[in-house]
Formats: C-alpha cells, sequence, structure tokens
C-alpha cells in the first residue's frame, strides 16, 4: 500500500516513526511542514524536517520532541558567555546540522537535495520531502501584532493571543520535486496528528499540494484528545480563534477527509464525525512509546484497508 503522510512537529513525527516501522520498503513517503523554518545566527534552520529526520535515525530527544538526545551544549554556554543570544538553543550536534544545510544551500542546492542527502548520512531509508523548495513562513497574527513563528513559539512561548495565520511565500512556491508524483501514486494520504493550524495548513497552502492530496483517499488521526494537545499550542489556538477544542472540530478543519481517527475518550464523538461525510475509527491515539506508535500505525493502515472496501 503506497502511502503518503502529512507530517509537522513532534506528533507527526511519532506517526511518521511507527509508519516505517510496519510498512514495506519503498511504501512511505512523508511530506513535511517547512513553514517553521527561518533564519538564526546566519543558519537556515527547518525545525520540523529535523523532528522527522531525527526521529527516522532514532536521534530525536525524546523530553523536548526537537533536537538530537546525544547532546553537548559546549557551543551555547560559551556563546552566550559572550554575548549571544540563546533563546533558541541550539545543541553542538544539532549545530553540525544547521552548519551542513547552510553550507549546502548556499552552494545553491535545494532543499529538497540537501534533505535527501543528510537523510542518508542519518541512514535513513524513507523518502523526506520539505513541502517546497521554495521559502514559506508561517506569521502569527496575534493581539500584539503580528509574530514570526519561531519568535511566537519559542521567544514568547506561545502566550499571545492568535487572531490568526499567514503563510508567506505559499501563494508563489511550487510542491518540491517528487510531492505530485508521491500524491498521485498514493493509495492513501495520512494526516498526522500534527497541530492542524500550523503544522498541516502551511502544506495544504502550497499551490498543487491541497487539490492532489483530494483527489486521493484521504484518513486524518485527531491532534486533540479529551478537549485538548497531547504536545503544543493547538488548543489554545482554537480556543484563541472562538473554536472548542474537540476532535469534531479538528475533523472540521480539514472538512473532505475520507475517515478520521479519534481517541477512545472521545468516542462519543463518533456520529458527529460521521454526520460530516467521514468514515470515524475509535483507537488509543496517545504515541507515549515505540510501540505505541507502531501500534497506531498498524491500526491506521488497517483501517484504510477496511475503508478501501467503502470507497
Ligand atoms: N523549541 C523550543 O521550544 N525551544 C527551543 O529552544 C527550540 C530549539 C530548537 C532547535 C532546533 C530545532 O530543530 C527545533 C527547536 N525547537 C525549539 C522546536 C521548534 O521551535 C519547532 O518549530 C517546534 O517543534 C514546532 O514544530
Amino acid at each position: 500500500m503506497k502511502v503518503v503522510a502529512l507530517a509537522g512537529g513532534v506528533g507527526g513525527a511519532k506517526l511518521v516513526d511507527g509508519l516505517a516501522a510496519v510498512l514495506p520498503a519503498g511504501d512511505l513517503t512523508v511530506i513535511v511542514n517547512t513553514g517553521d523554518d527561518f533564519e538564526h545566527l546566519g543558519l537556515n534552520i527547518s525545525p520540523d524536517l529535523d523532528t522527522v529526520m531525527y526521529t527516522l535515525a532514532g536521534l530525536a530527544n525524546p523530553e523536548t520532541g526537537w533536537g538530537r538526545a546525544d547532546e553537548s551544549w559546549a557551543f551555547l554556554e560559551t556563546f552566550e558567555t559572550l554575548g549571544g543570544p540563546t533563546w533558541f538553543r541550539l545543541g553542538d550536534r544539532d549545530l553540525a546540522l544547521h552548519m551542513e544545510r547552510t553550507r549546502r544551500l548556499r552552494k545553491g542546492e535545494t532543499l529538497s537535495h540537501v534533505t535527501a542527502e543528510l537523510s542518508e548520512r542519518l541512514g535513513i531509508s524513507v523518502p523526506i520531502l520539505p513541502m517546497s523548495d521554495e521559502p514559506v513562513r508561517t506569521m502569527v497574527h496575534t493581539d500584539e501584532g503580528e509574530l514570526a513563528f519561531q519568535e511566537y513559539f519559542v521567544a514568547r512561548a506561545c502566550e499571545p493571543v492568535v487572531r490568526g495565520f499567514e503563510f508567506r511565500g505559499a501563494d508563489t512556491a511550487a510542491p518540491a520535486p517528487g510531492v505530485s508524483r508521491a500524491l498521485e501514486a498514493a493509495d492513501v494520504v495520512i494526516f498526522c496528528p500534527s497541530n492542524p493550524w500550523v503544522s498541516l495548513d502551511p502544506i495544504l497552502a502550497v499551490p498543487g499540494i491541497g487539490a492532489a492530496v483530494q483527489a486521493r483517499p484521504t484518513i486524518g488521526i485527531s491532534s486533540i484528545v479529551g478537549g485538548n494537545a497531547i504536545k503544543g499550542p493547538a488548543a489554545k489556538m482554537y480556543a484563541e480563534l472562538g473554536v472548542e477544542p474537540s476532535a469534531l472540530a479538528v475533523a472540521e478543519h480539514y472538512s473532505g477527509l475520507d475517515a478520521f481517527v479519534i481517541d477512545a475518550v472521545d468516542a462519543e464523538q463518533m456520529e458527529a464525525i460521521r454526520s460530516i461525510g467521514m468514515q470515524p475509527f475509535v483507537t488509543n491515539t496517545v504515541m507515549d512509546s515505540g510501540q505505541a506508535r507502531r501500534r497506531l500505525a498498524q491500526e491506521v493502515l488497517e483501517f484504510v484497508g477496511e475503508l478501501e472496501l467503502a470507497l
């Protein structure tokens, strides 16, 4: 079964890890959000690409969800004594990845080519595709004005009240090489349990991707469980945008999916999800171990099997 997974931050990377473990080699392609990307200290930083790469390489820091587990901080400590800004924490080994990506991009290599090369160096066999090789930058409109994504997410710890989002550059961005082909060949496109507003919407905002996705069977997994996000500001964003955070709200956000997976604690929302035209599935969607990631991935693929019979 040819699977394309749309992924952003931590939740997406965990399901991608499970899918990579249960699918035959060559059956999975991951399309990753680049709206979080930014230039910092002269470095080109792509946090969601790095979270997916580190997770698939078995290097991800399990506590933070970003950066590496085997990290040291000599650079940042020294940088601080010299007066450098340390709000965006860069570990020594993580820094090497940002340096190498920046070096290659400066030579004129594309983000997708650099990502393929770095993935190979990290021993990753699953194709990891940025949504676009052109820059798309998520801008967060807040009660304090417009903030660049990392300014909002890290420097301000998601405190400002969200009024809306803009994916700057999306309208002139093209899908990265391989993205359209992977979507056309997909038996299913999986909307991973990433933040709908700032992890998956930027991907769908790239002209051509949204339509290509809707042309295929689609299944989503809710990033809201029991009214809260497992990690990150998704529920707060929903509330600030006047939407009661719930699995149903996430399903409605993606109107048009064929199926939607919700957590057992939200089982009472099944009929409401069916009433908006999506086949609901219920299971334990919390991925708190490697085994849980694989189990959820396996179950999602089984749901897709049932769905195909229905489609
Ligand atoms: N997130 C933080 O909350 N604090 C940090 O200091 C931080 C550093 C960092 C360094 C490299 C990297 O790839 C990601 C990093 N992140 C950090 C996460 C980053 O803000 C991502 O955009 C979020 O994970 C959302 O996807």
